[in-house]
C-alpha cells in the first residue's frame, strides 16, 4: 500500500455530532414527514426545480422516483404528487442546486476529502466534470471524456483476460444503460457483472425461481389492497418503502388484517397517518399491526415452523379444511416430506429461537387459519443472512400450505430496494446469465459472449484483495460503503491498476482507489436527456414487474454530464474498435436499444409503443398465474433445516439496519426521526436488561468487535441507547458498522453478506 494510501479514512469519521435521544415514536408519517420533506427541499434545491419535479415524480409521464422500487398506483395517481418523505429527499439530493467543481478537487487532496462524514460528502454538490487522479498524485485532476475513455480502454485492453475486469451495477441505472452495457461488458469478453442485487433481494431470488419458477414477486398492487391478511417479515416500510403505507391502509380499510415480524416495534409499521388525507391527519392515523412479533434476529425459521406446526394442528382438530389440500395436490411436489418434517421439529426449541410465546404464534396461526388471501411481504431482514435462502423457501412454504399464491389478494412479496434494481437483473446484469439469454445475444448482435459465470460481488471483492483482479469499473453505487468488511475491502480497491466509477455524487468510494483512478459524472433520473438534440426517456421496472418510462424534467447541472448511455456507448467504441454493435445508433437514440431489448428479452413485445402508454405494462409472471416454470412445472415445498444460534458468553447479535435520513450510503440527515435519535449516527440500540446486565447507562461509549474464524474486527465509539429490541440483540446504522460484517459471512448459495446478524462482543470504550 502506498504511503498516502495509509492515511486515507476508509470509513467515516469516529466522531459524534450531539446526540439527542427521545425514544422510539408509535406512528409515521402526517404533519412531520411533511415539515421534514419541505425542509430538505428548500435547504438545497432552486425553488422552480423544486415544484416542476415534486409535481412530476411518479406521475404517467413523469419521471421514477430515484428512492425506493414500490410500485406506483395503476390508475388513480394523487394530484399532489405521488411522493413521499423519503422520495422528497432522494431528490433534493440529486437535483442539489450546489454544484463540485475541479476546484473543489484542486483545493483539497484525497486525504483531505476522506475526512468528511459521509453526511459532508453527499452536500458537496453534484459532479459537474470528469477527474482522474494520476498514479501518486494527491489531488483529482480535470481530464477530458475522450482522454478518460481512451486510458480505461487501454488499461481493459492490457489485461491478460477480461475476467481481469469487474463491471458492478448499482440499481439506478436505467434498463436501456443496463442493457448496453452488460452487452458491452460481454462483447469486451466477461460475465463480471456483480450488482448490488448481491447484497440485496439475491437471497430472494435465488429461493423463489427454486421454488416457484421465478426469482421475482408474484403480486400487484391490487393484491395487497385485496389481500386478508398481510405478514410483514424484516421490513420497515415507514422509512425504506413510504408509499407502501398507503397500500397497507388500503388493504385495512378493505378489512384486511397485518401480522408484523420485526425485532423493533417500527413506528410506520404502527400506526400511519397519510398525508395527503385530511381525514386521517385529523383523527392522528389508522393502525397498521394488529399483531405485533418481536422476533429475535434470525428467528424467523423458528417462527414459521411453529407456525406451520400450529396450523397442522388445528387442521387436523377442525376437520382437515385449513390447509389447501387440492391447491397442494395439484399445483406442489413434495408435501408429504415437508409435513413430516413439521411434524418432527422441537417447538420449545422454536420457541426459543424465536423469542416468542406459544400464545403469539397461536394468535398468529388463527389468524391465518380461515384465509386464504395472504401475502408474505419481506426485505432485508430476511434476506441478509446465512440461511437468508432458507428464510425464504421457509415463506414460500407458508404460502404454498394455504394455496396462497397465483390468485388474487395472495402471494409472495420481497419488496426491492432501488429504484431499478429489478429491471437491471431482468436486462442481463447478472453474473450467472442464463443459457437462452447468451444464446440470444449472440443472435441479435452477433457477439461471442463468454459462458463462463462471472464474480458475485463477495468473490470480485476477494478477486481484487489476491491481485486476481486488476480494473474496477462502477456503474453507480459506492461499493466500498456498501460492501462488507470495509477494511478488507479498501485494500482490494487499493490493489486496483484503475478504479472508474460513473457517478451523481460524491462518496467514500472515489477516495479509496486503485493506482489511477477516474470519476465519471453522469445525468440523474431528474435531468433532462439530450442526444442528437432530441429529449430521450429511459424506463424502469418496479418491485412488481411494471415496466415504465422516466424522463427527467430539469435541466442538469452542467453541460459536461453524460448520460449513463452515452458513457456505455463512448466506452465501447473506445475499448472494442471495430465492432459488430452500432454503440452510436444506440446512443443516439434510445427507442433502437428498447428495439435491441425486444429481440432478445422475454415480455418485451412492441416496447416502444407499450412504454410510452401511460402507466407502461406489466411482464409475464408466472407465479402470478398459477403457473411455476420449474423443472416439475410444480411448486416446490422445501425441508428447511433450523439454524444454529450458538452464542459465547458476552456476545451479541448485530443487525446493521437504516436510519430515516438515509438512502443506503446516501446520509440525507442525521435524524432517525421515528426512532426517536436525532443528531447522531454512532449508536448502539439495546435491551435495556442487557445493558444493565454489563453495566452501562444510557450515553455510555463502547467499542464493538466481531470475532469470526479466528479473525477480530472492531469498530470503535459508538453511544449505547436503550431500546426495546430482543435480548441479546442490538442494531447500528449501516454503513458506520460495516467493517464488522466479514467478508466470509454470507448466505448459502446467494452469496448474500449477513450483514443482519453479525456476532460482537460489546466493552466500554477506555
Ligand atoms: N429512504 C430509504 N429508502 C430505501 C433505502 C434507504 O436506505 N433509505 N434503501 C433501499 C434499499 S436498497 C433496500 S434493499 C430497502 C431496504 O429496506 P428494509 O429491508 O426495510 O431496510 P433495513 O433498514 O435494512 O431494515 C430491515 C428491517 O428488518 C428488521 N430485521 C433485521 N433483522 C431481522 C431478522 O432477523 N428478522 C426479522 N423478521 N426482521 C429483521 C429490522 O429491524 C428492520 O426493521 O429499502 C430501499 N429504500
Ligand atoms: N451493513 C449493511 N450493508 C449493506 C446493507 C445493509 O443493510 N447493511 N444493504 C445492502 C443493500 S440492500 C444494497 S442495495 C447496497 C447498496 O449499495 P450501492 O447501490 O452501491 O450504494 P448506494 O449508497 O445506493 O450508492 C450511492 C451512490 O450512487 C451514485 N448515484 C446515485 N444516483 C445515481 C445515478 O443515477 N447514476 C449513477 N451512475 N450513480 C448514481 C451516487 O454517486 C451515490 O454516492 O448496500 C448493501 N450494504
Ligand atoms: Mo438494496
Amino acid at each position: 500500500m502506498s504511503e498516502s494510501n495509509k492515511k486515507i479514512k476508509v470509513q467515516p469519521p469516529e466522531e459524534f455530532t450531539g446526540l439527542k435521544f427521545t425514544g422510539p415514536k408509535n406512528t409515521s408519517v402526517g404533519k412531520a414527514a411533511i415539515a421534514s420533506a419541505m425542509g430538505q427541499m428548500t435547504k438545497y434545491m432552486k425553488p422552480g426545480n423544486a415544484i416542476k419535479l415534486s409535481l412530476k415524480m411518479n406521475q404517467k409521464g413523469g419521471f421514477d422516483c430515484p428512492g425506493c422500487a414500490w410500485p406506483d398506483p395503476d390508475d388513480d395517481r394523487s394530484s399532489l404528487g405521488e411522493y413521499c418523505e423519503n422520495g422528497i429527499k432522494a431528490i433534493a439530493e440529486e437535483a442539489q442546486k450546489k454544484a463540485l467543481t475541479s476546484e473543489f478537487f484542486a483545493k483539497y487532496s484525497v486525504q483531505e476529502i476522506s475526512e468528511l462524514s459521509d453526511f459532508e460528502m453527499g452536500k458537496t454538490g453534484r459532479l459537474t466534470e470528469p477527474m482522474f487522479l494520476e498514479e501518486g498524485a494527491t489531488n483529482y485532476k480535470p481530464i477530458s471524456w475522450t482522454e478518460a475513455f481512451q486510458l480505461i480502454a487501454k488499461e481493459l485492453n492490457k489485461l491478460p483476460s477480461p475476467d481481469e475486469a469487474l463491471f458492478y451495477t448499482s440499481g439506478r441505472t436505467s434498463n436501456e444503460a443496463a442493457y448496453l452495457y452488460q452487452l458491452f461488458v460481454r462483447a469486451y469478453g466477461t460475465n463480471n457483472l456483480p450488482d448490488c442485487s448481491n447484497m440485496c433481494h439475491e437471497s430472494s431470488g435465488v429461493a423463489l425461481s427454486e421454488t416457484v419458477g421465478i426469482g421475482k414477486g408474484s403480486v400487484t398492487l391490487q393484491d395487497i389492497h385485496q389481500a386478508e391478511v398481510l405478514i410483514i417479515m424484516g421490513q420497515n416500510p415507514g422509512t425504506n418503502h413510504p408509499r407502501m403505507l398507503s397500500a397497507v391502509e388500503k388493504c385495512k380499510v378493505n378489512g384486511g388484517k397485518v401480522i408484523t415480524v420485526n425485532p423493533l416495534p417500527e413506528a410506520g409499521l404502527m400506526r400511519y397517518t397519510d398525508p395527503q388525507s385530511p381525514k386521517r391527519m385529523l383523527t392522528n392515523g389508522i393502525q397498521i399491526t394488529d399483531l405485533f412479533l418481536p422476533i429475535k434476529i434470525n428467528g424467523d425459521v423458528a417462527f414459521l415452523k411453529a407456525l406451520m406446526y400450529e396450523l397442522h394442528q388445528m387442521d387436523i382438530a377442525q376437520g382437515g379444511d385449513l390447509i389447501d389440500y387440492d391447491f397442494i395436490e395439484q399445483h406442489t411436489n413434495g408435501y408429504e416430506e415437508f409435513i413430516w418434517s413439521i411434524k418432527q421439529i422441537d417447538y420449545m426449541a422454536c420457541l426459543r429461537q424465536c423469542g416468542l410465546e406459544a400464545k403469539q404464534i397461536r394468535d398468529a396461526a388463527k389468524m391465518i387459519a380461515r384465509k386464504q388471501k395472504i401475502i408474505v411481504c419481506w426485505a432485508m431482514g430476511l434476506t441478509q443472512h446465512e440461511n437468508g435462502v432458507d428464510n425464504i423457501k421457509e415463506v414460500v412454504n407458508l404460502l404454498l400450505m394455504k394455496g396462497a399464491i397465483g390468485k388474487p389478494g395472495a402471494g409472495t412479496c420481497p419488496v426491492r430496494g432501488h429504484s431499478n434494481v429489478q429491471g437491471d437483473r431482468t436486462m442481463g446484469i447478472w453474473e450467472a446469465p442464463k443459457k437462452d439469454f447468451l444464446d440470444k445475444l449472440k443472435e441479435v448482435h452477433g457477439i461471442k459472449p463468454p459462458r463462463k459465470h462471472g464474480l458475485a460481488v463477495v468473490p470480485a471483492i476477494k478477486a481484487m484483495h489476491e491481485g486476481k483482479a486488476k480494473v474496477f469499473f462502477a456503474m453507480g453505487g459506492n461499493f466500498l460503503s456498501a460492501t462488507p468488511d470495509t477494511e478488507y475491502t479498501a485494500e482490494a480497491l487499493q490493489n486496483c491498476d484503475l478504479t472508474v466509477h460513473v457517478s451523481t455524487k460524491l462518496n467514500r468510494s472515489h477516495v479509496v482507489h486503485g493506482k489511477q483512478a477516474l470519476i465519471l459524472p453522469c445525468l440523474g433520473r431528474t435531468d433532462k436527456d439530450l442526444q442528437d438534440g432530441k429529449e430521450q426517456f429511459v424506463s424502469c421496472e418496479n418491485s412488481m414487474g411494471v415496466v415504465q418510462s422516466s424522463q427527467g424534467v430539469i435541466n442538469p447541472p452542467s453541460k459536461h454530464l453524460l448520460s449513463e448511455v452515452r458513457i456505455v456507448a463512448e466506452l465501447a467504441k473506445a475499448t472494442l474498435g471495430n465492432s459488430t454493435i452500432d454503440w452510436e445508433s444506440y446512443a443516439s437514440n434510445y427507442d433502437h436499444i428498447r428495439e435491441a431489448i425486444e429481440q432478445v428479452i422475454p415480455g418485451f413485445d412492441q416496447y416502444n409503443e407499450r412504454v410510452r402508454k401511460p402507466g407502461g405494462f406489466y411482464l409475464p409472471n408466472g407465479a402470478r398465474d398459477g403457473k411455476f416454470n420449474t423443472a416439475s412445472g410444480k411448486a416446490e415445498f422445501t425441508v428447511v433445516k433450523l439454524p444454529k444460534h450458538e452464542l459465547a458468553q458476552d456476545e451479541f447479535v448485530m443487525m446493521t439496519i437504516r436510519s430515516h435520513d438515509q438512502f443506503n450510503t446516501t446520509i440525507y440527515g442525521l435524524n432517525d426521526r421515528y426512532r426517536g435519535v436525532y443528531n447522531e449516527r454512532r449508536v448502539v440500540l439495546m435491551n435495556e436488561s442487557d445493558m444493565a446486565a454489563k453495566g452501562f447507562k444510557e450515553g455510555d461509549v463502547v467499542n464493538l468487535s466481531s470475532y469470526y474464524k479466528g479473525v477480530e474486527r472492531s469498530a470503535n465509539r459508538f453511544i449505547v441507547l436503550p431500546y426495546p429490541i430482543p435480548r441479546t440483540n442490538v442494531a447500528t446504522y449501516f454503513p458506520e458498522a460495516n467493517s464488522l460484517v466479514p467478508i466470509d459471512s454470507f448466505a448459502k448459495k446467494s452469496m448474500t453478506p449477513a450483514s443482519k446478524m453479525v456476532r460482537i462482543k460489546i466493552h466500554k470504550a477506555g
